[in-house]
């Protein structure tokens, strides 16, 4: 699984665009720029309104967002809702803007393997790719379905295309599914552009995307390149940016980000020049069609997922080729919390594909692999004998000098130990600005909101109580991140998408969803990542107790932030 970014300083407080509701319709997959009928939400001026996409006003709105949870592990209704087309924030460095590039750049292929993918995630990618790459430099864009069983990427994905779809768009499909690395090598397969540009299925790509991507290939083929790869939040869908990180590992072989050393953003481009890093995260880079296929193109002997991020990544590095991330490309990526979909015998195909990578390019650093997983040692990965005599072929250097030569902050276990160099770090963090203090008070009854024990206490429920205008922890604020934070102490919470639990008092994470709140029409108090609205359950009863229903505007349902 992708290591999410929370680490990092910058990333509790993104920059963040709310989606626009601009869809005629949902579900149906119609091209929803070509009309305006049926199901639109109302939207205010306001942006601050649109997190309001995700509410939930039906059971059919219900039933699309648990069942696109538990499909694809994303908000499927916000996804429907926002269509095909909508604008990204510009997360360049303003630098990026002022660059130039040569006119006669290399054409590129897109590959875009997908397995049961969301049908309008799966648009959205192509669709962002089309609307904002120059026609000059898209020689075709190849889908891969890998064998899907979702219906709508069967039949409805062909007539879209030829309604929608100018003939750049092509479709191949697995006849059985072949998993994401094999998948990309048919993709590669029909191919014919100069460079191939992998992309996952549910991206974005942003403005002047592709030419940095291009730049560096057409100087150098042996450079392969990947864009900084933007959150999309699985829950919201917001856009957002992400702080410039490079790729590299643990020795469990997963991929990790990590800081960028200090020496390797010298130069006066400063953050807006290509670097380089030890590894890829995977899913988004762009290479020289020729040189994918000299370097051996994938191990086809991995199934499923995971494990070939690293492998070429080694390769790359080890073979001759070098590995850049380009600040000034910027693709959106759905950054899901679990993999919603397993491999066909339910194997481990991560353990089975990173001991492939081991055995053929580790050397004797595969002992600290299997130091940390001893029960691999012995296990069966098949036969690797085409991969080893590639890197014989290529003349390819050992790994101890991929080590010591592009990652030198690994740590190799042992009494010696080599002291980190210094890194880069992001900015400091800032405190969101308060909007407003005051009472959260249930207007048909007129109680407040409080903590039903103490407000210090985590994970403590709240409650609507009597007013006691004398007691200050029953004041809240609400900031320009959408958190209610009470008595300056805890913010209301609901986590995820248990709908049906009350919200909590928890600690204050900045990263929105399960802790967005917006008032919105009909003194709605909506929660962002559930789509649902807060309501007092029963106004007769003392316990005061509240919990999260679907948003009818009903009297039970309206709050005030009173100052
Ligand atoms: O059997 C399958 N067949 C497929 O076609 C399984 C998956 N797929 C498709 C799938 O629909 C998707 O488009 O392959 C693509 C990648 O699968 P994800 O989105 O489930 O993978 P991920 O984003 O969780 O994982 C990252 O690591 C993977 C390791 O095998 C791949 O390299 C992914 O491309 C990679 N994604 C990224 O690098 C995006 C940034 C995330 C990070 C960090
Ligand atoms: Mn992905």
């Amino acid at each position: 699984m992708c290591p999410s970014r929370g680490w990092s300083p910058t990333s509790r407080f993104p920059k963040k665009i709310y989606p626009r509701f601009s869809r005629d319709s949902m579900g149906q997959h119609s091209d929803p720029r070509k009309g305006h009928n049926g199901n639109q939400l109302e939207t205010e001026a306001n942006a601050d309104l649109s997190p309001e996409l995700g509410m939930i006003f039906n059971e059919q709105d219900q039933d699309v967002r648990d069942v696109g949870y538990q499909k694809h592990a994303f908000n499927l209704l916000i996804s429907n809702r926002l269509g095909y087309h909508r604008d990204v924030p510009d997360t360049r460095d303003s630098k990026c803007a002022k660059k130039t590039y040569p006119p006669d750049l290399p054409m590129a292929s897109i590959v875009i393997c997908f397995y049961n993918e969301a049908f309008s995630a799966l648009l959205r990618t192509v669709h962002s790719v089309l609307d904002r790459t120059p026609a000059q430099l898209l020689h075709e864009i190849i889908l891969v379905d890998d064998n899907s069983e979702l219906d709508d990427l069967k039949k409805d994905l062909d007539g879209y295309m030829q309604e929608n779809l100018s003939k750049k768009v092509k479709l191949v499909r697995n006849k059985q599914r072949e998993g994401l690395i094999r998948g990309r090598m048919v993709g590669a397969s029909h191919a014919t552009g100069d460079v191939l540009v992998f992309l996952d299925s549910h991206c974005e790509v942003n403005e002047m995307w592709l030419q940095p991507l291009l730049a560096p290939i057409k100087e150098n083929p042996r450079t392969v390149v990947c864009p900084v790869i933007d959150i999309i939040s699985a829950d919201t869908l917001i856009y957002s940016s992400s702080p410039v990180v490079r790729g590299g590992f643990n020795w469990g072989l997963h991929f990790k980000w990590d800081p960028v050393p200090l020496a390797e953003l010298g130069g006066p481009e400063g953050f807006s020049a290509p670097f380089r890093s030890p590894t890829m995260a995977g899913g988004l880079f762009a290479m020289d069609r020729e040189y994918f296929n000299m370097l051996g193109q994938y191990d086809s002997g991995m199934d499923i997922w995971g494990g070939e991020n690293l492998e070429i990544s080694f390769r790359i590095w080890m073979c001759g080729g070098s590995l850049l991330i380009v600040p000034c490309s910027r693709v959106g990526h759905i950054f899901r919390k679990r993999r919603p979909y397993g491999s066909p015998g339910g194997h481990d195909t991560m353990a089975h594909n990173s001991l492939r990578l081991a055995h053929v390019w580790m050397d004797e650093y595969k002992d600290q692999y299997f130091a940390l997983r001893p029960e691999l040692r012995n296990r069966d990965f098949g036969d690797i004998r085409e991969r080893l005599a590639l890197r014989r072929r290529l003349n390819c250097k050992s790994f101890k000098w991929y080590l010591d030569n592009i990652y030198p902050e690994m740590q190799v276990s042992g009494p010696n130990a080599k002291p980190q160099p210094p890194v880069f770090m992001n900015k400091g963090q800032k405190r969101p600005k308060i909007l407003q203090r005051g009472r959260l008070i249930n207007m048909q009854t007129n109680r407040c909101l409080v903590a039903q024990g103490h407000p210090s206490q985590k994970g403590g429920l709240v409650v609507a109580k009597e007013c006691d205008y004398n007691d200050s922890e029953q004041v809240w604020s609400y900031n320009e991140e959408h958190e209610l934070i009470l008595s300056n102490l805890l913010c209301l919470d609901m986590s995820e998408t248990r709908s049906s639990d009350p919200p909590r008092l928890m600690k204050c994470h900045g990263s929105g969803g399960s802790q967005q709140w917006v008032f919105g029409k009909s003194n709605r108090l909506y929660q962002v990542s559930v789509g649902q609205c807060l309501k007092l359950v029963d106004p007769m009863s003392r316990k005061g107790y509240v919990s999260m229903a679907i948003c009818d505007g009903s009297p039970s349902q309206q709050w005030h932030l009173e100052n």
